[in-house]
């Protein structure tokens, strides 16, 4: 790809005022700034430069090919992504991202790098035990890697050793200081923009990575399966590399300790904005998704928030095989939960990254995920990165590529190297609870609980739940794809979820 020369914008001036948030972009783009020792835009910790290098990545990727740019955009954006802490060194993996070329009687073309998948029926008590140390993952056709749940032995690099200096650090989201969030909140909000570019239609880089969540190969490829892991942590970390900073989690279990979830601080203007109705106010007010919708929520309609019991639970899991769907009360199916109980966007699959706590929320699956690999890793029994069970449809199946990153196969998802780009400050404890100001220790349980926004008196209650009626009339009909599976519901819920007409088919580009 080309560098892009002559695509600056200048003397624009846009004021944003998202509820309580407001703040001035200087859009005197001068994008020149931002150009790195590649001659490439890079994202700095001004927060101008976000706009300046998705404007300028775009662009490179039209006057290379117009016909495959949204195409190219994603796949530098991943490479990006993946190639954080490593630089070339992660080449490997480059390979995976772009087609090969094939060449007959003379002829060559591009074509897509076909991988192999695993035997069907094969499975992965088929599979003997591995050890940290040997790694010895025979499979079911001893050493023949062709069509088979091929596991090799992955060495830690010394740059993955050093990764975690480079790797992005996730906090709760309770813990960030209010600047972090600020910040994050702000490139989000740019991400939002249309961009113009020359020559073609402005493009919004947000709905870009959000509509990747949508297609049905990509949610095949992501859901009901193995793959659900490691296609979620590359998404997360597409994202990042999208906004420069890290994505906070939202560990959802500080909130089901709580009488009544939906009292969360996370419901005001301070953090999500509003959990009932339209999103109206707060960092994300008045967002239109690419449905051209508003974004509603209504939470505590039905699901469930994660409990402490459910981490636990996945945490007592020896093998990767009992982590993942379709078995019940596996990460998957408790990650489920937290969908449904926020409702409007959130709870469908092909709607819920346009809600932006979508990610922050992945953040804290992906961060037990992180716990759990760690404690297969303490055992010595497993060694996480070649326990990829062979289970689920083909498209879960460990050789089968990851749609929509490249050729990746599915196996790379759950490698030591991607784990590599991200470390977890864990989740505040008790007494101090992380000094947040968000955040209490109660000492009868021994952990940390959100700060609720109101007073559990019933007066309040009974004004609370007119609001929450009045605010749901005011949203009027919305579309909604298909809706993520009910399994786990909390006996605190309403069972008032908002009813939605289906979705209106649109092309999505990628
Ligand atoms: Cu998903």
């Amino acid at each position: 790809m080309k560098p892009a020369t002559g695509l600056l914008i200048t003397g624009i001036s846009i004021l944003f005022i998202r509820g309580q948030y407001q703040y001035s972009i200087s859009r005197d783009r001068k994008c020149q700034q931002y150009i790195g020792s590649h001659g490439n835009i890079e994202i700095t910790q001004e927060d101008d430069s976000v706009f300046c290098f998705h404007q300028h990545l775009y662009q490179s990727a039209l006057d290379a090919s117009p016909t495959d740019a949204m195409l190219l955009y994603i796949r530098e954006l991943l490479w990006k992504s993946l190639s954080r802490c490593h630089g070339n060194g992660s080449e490997e993996w480059r390979q995976w991202l772009t087609k090969e070329k094939v060449c007959n009687n003379g002829t060559c073309r591009m074509e897509e790098r076909r991988i192999n998948i695993c035997k069907k029926g094969q499975n992965e008590s088929k599979t003997k035990a591995t050890t940290s140390k040997g790694c010895r993952m025979n499979n079911a056709d001893n050493g023949n890697s062709n069509n088979t749940c091929e596991v090799r032995r992955t060495n830690h690099t010394k740059a993955e050793k050093k990764a975690h200096h480079c790797s992005w650090i996730r906090k709760e989201v309770r813990a960030m200081n209010r600047s972090e969030w600020t910040q994050f909140v702000n490139r989000l909000n740019i991400l939002k923009e249309a961009i113009p570019v020359r020559g073609h239609r402005s493009f919004v880089p947000y709905d870009v990575i959000s509509d990747l969540h949508r297609s049905n190969e990509s949610l095949h490829s992501s859901h009901g399966g193995p793959n659900f892991l490691g296609w979620h942590r590359m998404y997360l970390l597409l994202l990042e590399a999208a906004i420069g900073v890290p994505i906070p989690y939202w560990d959802s279990r500080l909130d089901y300790d709580m009488t009544d979830p939906t009292d969360s601080i996370l419901w005001t203007s301070e953090f999500f904005g509003p959990g009932f109705g339209l999103e109206d106010s707060g960092p994300f007010a008045n967002w239109k998704t690419p449905d051209n919708e508003s974004l509603v929520r209504n939470i505590g309609n039905n699901g469930s928030l994660v409990s402490s019991d459910m981490v636990k639970t996945i945490l007592r899991y020896r093998r990767h095989s009992r982590a993942v769907e379709p078995i019940l009360n596996s990460i998957e199916d408790i990650h489920e939960g937290p969908h449904r109980w926020v409702d409007g966007q959130m709870s469908s699959l092909e709607t819920a990254p346009q809600d932006p706590i979508f990610f922050l929320h992945h953040s804290f699956i992906d961060y037990i995920w992180y716990m759990f690999r760690k404690k297969l890793r303490k055992r010595g029994e497993i060694n996480p990165a070649l326990d990829y069970p062979c289970k689920g449809p083909e498209s879960h199946h460990s050789y089968a590529t990851m749609f929509p990153y490249g050729n990746l196969p599915n196996i790379y998802g759950y490698s030591d190297h991607l784990e590599s780009l991200t470390h977890y400050v864990p989740s505040p404890k008790c007494p101090d609870c992380g000094n947040s100001a968000y955040l209490y220790c109660d000492h009868g349980i021994r952990r940390c609980k959100s700060k609720a926004v109101t007073a559990q008196t019933s007066n309040i209650r009974n004004e609370k739940i007119k609001k929450i009626r009045y605010r749901i009339r005011a949203i009027g009909i919305i579309h909604l794809g298909r809706k993520f599976e009910l399994h786990i519901i909390d006996q605190r819920t309403r069972g008032d979820t908002l009813t939605f007409l289906p979705l209106i088919d649109r092309v999505v580009n990628v």
